[in-house]
Order: structure tokens, then C-alpha cells, then sequence
């Protein structure tokens, strides 16, 4: 049969994941992994998860086990909605959240509300690979904009919106991940923030803010998200129960304004017609009954001995001319190597060592990022980070060896 003639155009484009193609490396039991972007196995409260389903199948099991609106549980919104406030000070009507299958379905259908084929999206760069995928399922065009220390160069993003407006081509919204950014660890200062918004009203466009990681924070002062000091609802907020209680469960949740709001629901009919109401269930009670904060404490406490073993294992094993983020939260740091190494031919020597890495070139959507890796600490043992630091530290000198 003559497939290609039959697949979409958009089908044809798409690309593996990177970090998606690394699982298989962290499956194997020699290989040291620091790609996937994953939760410690520890991290997750299975004694409180079992009290909790015993308590659905009791009190919801009927409701839990029945399809459920498309916009999602009603208490679970309420629940999301309160959670900002006490959080974030953020006040957002239920009505005005979606619950989703996964963040990285929001990104899929936000992105699919907004994108016609061609238009500009904007992103950091580099940016999480995921919204790269998913973006990319709409056919955009990018406008990245470097990432600094304190957020994005927002001298850049005023100069690449107004060219693009000159092209008569008005970017569609912005994208970010404003606290420990993934790839990065970095975090964007409130000035930043502040200005981003004002440069987004001054050009009348839309902020996606994207939240996976704030309240996993080990050190320094909490940050607001920009939705905070949002005064024009142009912000849509994005945030996920992955980092706070499992990736399994697979639920997100997004707020925007009504219209926004009813866009991606009549989207998200055609898609999945509700979100797992089982899990939505869980995710429920876990809110409800506090539990999730006394798992957040224990969650920090063991992703910031994590960090802080792997700055240190960082200073011991890497040669000069290696320089890394000190993020403080999160679950990634950032790699660059100055020695004109392109770290995806790096990788085989790194797999050779048995260590793992997700390439640089995965964050940016145009191919740069050669000298570059990402380094996940949450999800490695103690024992394993020391020992897959080291490998790395050895796999670089030897290829920095072999180009001199
Ligand atoms: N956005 C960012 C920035 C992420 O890092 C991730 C997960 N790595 C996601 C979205 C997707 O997360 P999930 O679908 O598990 O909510
Ligand atoms: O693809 C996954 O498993 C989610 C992780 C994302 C990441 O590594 O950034």
C-alpha cells in the first residue's frame, strides 16, 4: 500500500521526542540515566494513595467509575481554584478551569486553538521539548528568545515582535515556564514578569504560562506566577499534578478566561471527552483531606539533597570550560561545554560510559543548542548520581582529548 500518499502533511513532520526515546536507556539496569524528566519513585505517597482509594470506591465509586464533563470534576475545580488563592493569592472562578489528561495535553490544545499553519509562536530558548512536540502539530513558525540568568532577553522579544508585526504576522501568544524552567533550572526575577506582561498588553498578546515546578522549591524566596500580576486576563495558567503527586495519574489542569475556556473544552470533546475521573477522584482527595502538604515538604527535602549532591559531584568531575545552572527547585540543570563539543556525538562516548543525558539540540526548535545537555537529579539514586557524574566527567574529557 502507498502510505505515504495517505499521511497527513502534519503526520509526515513528526519527529521522536528525545527525551521520549531516552526511556529505553533508563530502563536498562547499567545505564545511569539523567535524561527523563521523572519523579523519584520515592516521591510517591502510596500509603496515603491506598487510604484514598479505599475511600473513593466507598463514598464515589459509582461517580468514579462513570464518564465524567468534559471540563471535569466539579469539587476537584473548586479544589484547584482554592489552592491558588491560598498558594499563589491567584482568584480564579472553577468555571474557569479545565481539568486535563496531563498538562502536555494543554500544551497540545492550546496550541491547536490559537495556531493557524505559519504563525509565530514564541518561545525561550531553550524550551521544554514536550511543547516543542506539541506545537509543532500545528505547523507554527518560531520566534525563540535567549534565556537569561533572570528570564528571557525581553530587549529581544520587543525587537523580533515588532519585525514580525512589520511582516504584518502578529505572534499568537508567548510561552513560558517561568520557575525552574525546564531545560534550564532557571527562574524568571519579578521584574521580568512584570515587564514580560507589559510588553504582552502593549502588543496585545497572549502569555502561556506554564507551572509544572514552582512549588517544588528548595532554596531562595517564593516567586508569584506572572497569572498573579496579571491585571487583563491575557495570561493563560497551566499547571500539573505530576511533580506534586504522580506522573501516572496523568492530570493537569488549565485557567483561562471563559472564551479560552470554551474553546479548549469544545476541543477537548473531539479529543478525549473528559479526563480520567478516577484519577480525578484521587487527585480530590488528596487536596482535600491536606495530604498533599506533608508530601511536598518530604518531596523538596529529597530533590535538594539530590541538587546539591550533584552540583558537588558537578565540581569534582568536570574539566574546565564546563559550566552548569544552580537552579533552586525543580528537577533539571543545565549543561554547557565550551569546548566546541557537539554533545550529541558526545552521547555515544556518554552511552559507552553508561550515563545518559538529553541532548541540547532538543530545546531549541531550530537545531542549536550543540554545546549543551539537560541533567535530570531527581530520579537517580544517591549513590548513582555520584557514579553517573563521574562517567559523564570522564566521557567529556576523553572526547575533549580526541579533538585536541
Ligand atoms: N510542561 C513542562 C514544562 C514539563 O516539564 C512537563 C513534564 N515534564 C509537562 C509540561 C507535561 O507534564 P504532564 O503532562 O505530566 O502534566
Ligand atoms: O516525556 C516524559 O516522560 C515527560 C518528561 C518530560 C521531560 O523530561 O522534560
Amino acid at each position: 500500500m502507498d502510505l505515504e500518499s495517505k499521511f497527513s502533511d502534519i503526520s509526515k513532520t513528526l519527529k521522536g521526542s528525545a527525551v521520549r526515546e531516552l526511556l529505553k536507556y533508563a530502563e536498562q539496569p547499567d545505564v545511569i540515566s539523567f535524561g527523563g524528566g521523572m519523579p523519584n519513585p520515592k516521591s510517591f505517597p502510596i500509603e496515603n494513595i491506598k487510604e484514598i482509594l479505599n475511600n473513593i470506591m466507598d463514598n464515589y465509586g459509582t461517580k468514579a467509575l462513570q464518564y465524567g464533563t468534559t471540563e471535569g470534576v466539579t469539587e476537584l475545580r473548586e479544589q484547584i481554584a482554592k489552592r491558588m488563592k491560598d498558594k499563589f493569592s491567584i482568584s480564579t472562578n472553577p468555571s474557569n478551569i479545565i481539568v486535563l489528561n496531563g498538562s502536555q495535553s494543554g500544551l497540545y490544545m492550546v496550541s491547536k486553538v490559537f495556531l493557524n499553519r505559519g504563525d509565530y509562536v514564541i518561545s525561550e530558548a531553550p524550551t521544554y521539548v514536550g511543547a516543542i512536540s506539541a506545537f509543532n502539530a500545528q505547523m507554527p513558525s518560531w520566534l525563540t528568545v535567549e534565556l537569561k540568568e533572570d528570564g528571557m532577553d525581553l530587549n529581544e522579544l520587543d525587537a523580533k515582535i515588532k519585525k514580525a508585526i512589520n511582516e504584518k504576522k502578529v505572534p499568537k501568544f508567548i510561552y513560558v515556564i517561568p520557575t525552574f524552567q525546564n531545560p534550564a533550572g532557571l527562574t524568571w526575577s519579578v521584574d521580568k514578569r512584570k515587564h514580560l506582561l507589559e510588553i504582552a498588553s502593549k502588543y496585545d498578546l497572549i502569555i502561556f504560562e506554564d507551572d509544572p515546578y514552582s512549588e517544588i522549591r528548595f532554596t531562595g524566596d517564593p516567586v508569584m506566577p506572572i497569572k498573579y500580576y496579571d491585571k487583563e486576563d491575557r495570561v493563560i495558567y497551566m499547571g500539573t499534578f505530576s511533580k506534586v503527586l504522580s506522573p501516572g495519574i496523568r492530570l493537569g489542569w488549565v485557567v483561562s478566561n471563559e472564551a479560552i475556556t470554551r474553546k479548549i473544552a469544545l476541543l477537548k470533546q473531539g479529543v478525549d471527552l473528559c479526563t480520567n475521573v478516577f484519577s480525578q477522584y484521587i487527585a480530590l482527595e488528596y487536596l482535600r483531606s491536606g495530604m498533599i502538604d506533608k508530601q511536598i515538604p518530604k518531596i523538596v527535602e529529597l530533590y535538594r539533597k539530590k541538587r546539591d549532591l550533584m552540583l558537588k559531584s558537578l565540581e569534582e568531575s568536570m574539566p574546565e570550560g564546563v559550566t552548569w545552572t544552580r537552579p533552586n527547585g525543580g528537577m533539571f540543570l543545565w549543561v554547557t561545554v565550551d569546548w566546541g563539543l557537539d554533545t550529541e556525538k558526545l552521547l555515544k562516548k556518554a552511552l559507552e560510559n553508561k550515563v545518559a543525558y538529553v541532548v541540547g539540540t532538543a530545546f531549541y526548535p531550530d537545531g542549536r543548542g550543540r554545546n549543551s545537555m539537560r541533567l535530570n537529579f531527581t530520579y537517580s539514586r544517591d549513590e548513582d548520581i555520584v557514579e553517573g557524574i563521574g562517567r559523564l566527567g570522564k566521557a567529556i574529557k576523553e572526547e575533549i582529548k580526541n579533538k585536541n
